[in-house]
């Protein structure tokens, strides 16, 4: 089973396209799993899928970007702003937080603040390492913004878990980035 190709489709389908599928998705991010592998199946790619493959999938993944429980999916963080928000878990976060970026993006940034783009909420990582290969998605010497986390959390800022290396903001304000 290619499952780097399942686990693809799988995240363009709940993180961006659930209509595609014709999921049912509720207000947590949550699809049937039989739905998604009758969507699925649909394609000749994917014809013989069981719904155990996506458990396989998601046992075997070396980053955690899906969730399974009572028969259920769903994406943890990278949704689209092109579908109805998800409503995420509010917890306290670390003292501090990290954004790997673009330094190209840097000057924006500086003035904005990090916004989510096309995304539903900001991504940030728990460490360094983290957030430097996240950054290198977009440069290949990417700068690593520090954010003072619990300062923002102590202002009233909401911050979302994600998974183990990934915690989500609505936005961060400048004033909270680090980046000396
Ligand atoms: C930048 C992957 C200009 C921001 C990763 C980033 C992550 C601004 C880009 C997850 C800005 C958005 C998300 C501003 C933010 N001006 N640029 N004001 N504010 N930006 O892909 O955090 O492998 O939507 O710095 O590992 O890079 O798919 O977000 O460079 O966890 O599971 O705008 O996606 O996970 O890019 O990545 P993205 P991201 P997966």
């Amino acid at each position: 089973m290619a499952y780097e190709e399942l686990s693809k489709e799988v995240s363009y389908a709940l993180r961006h396209a659930p209509w595609e599928y014709e999921l049912e998705m509720d207000d947590e991010g949550w699809v049937s799993l039989e739905q998604l592998r009758a969507a699925f199946s649909a394609t000749p790619k994917w014809r013989q899928l069981e719904v155990n493959e996506f458990i396989d999938m998601v046992n075997m993944a070396e980053k955690k970007r899906h969730e399974i429980h009572d028969n259920k999916i769903r994406a943890l963080y990278g949704h689209s702003n092109s579908i109805h928000k998800i409503a995420q878990e509010e917890r306290i976060p670390p003292n501090v937080l990290y954004h790997g970026t673009a330094k190209r993006f840097l000057e924006k940034i500086k003035i904005e603040g990090l916004l989510p783009r096309s995304r539903q909420y900001v991504h940030l990582s728990v460490d360094t390492e983290t957030a430097t290969l996240v950054g290198k998605r977009r440069d290949n010497e990417p700068r690593i913004l520090k954010i003072n986390a619990k300062e923002a959390y102590d202002q009233g800022v909401k911050f979302y878990y994600g998974n183990d290396n990934v915690w989500l903001v609505d936005s961060i304000d400048a004033k909270y980035i680090d980046d000396s």
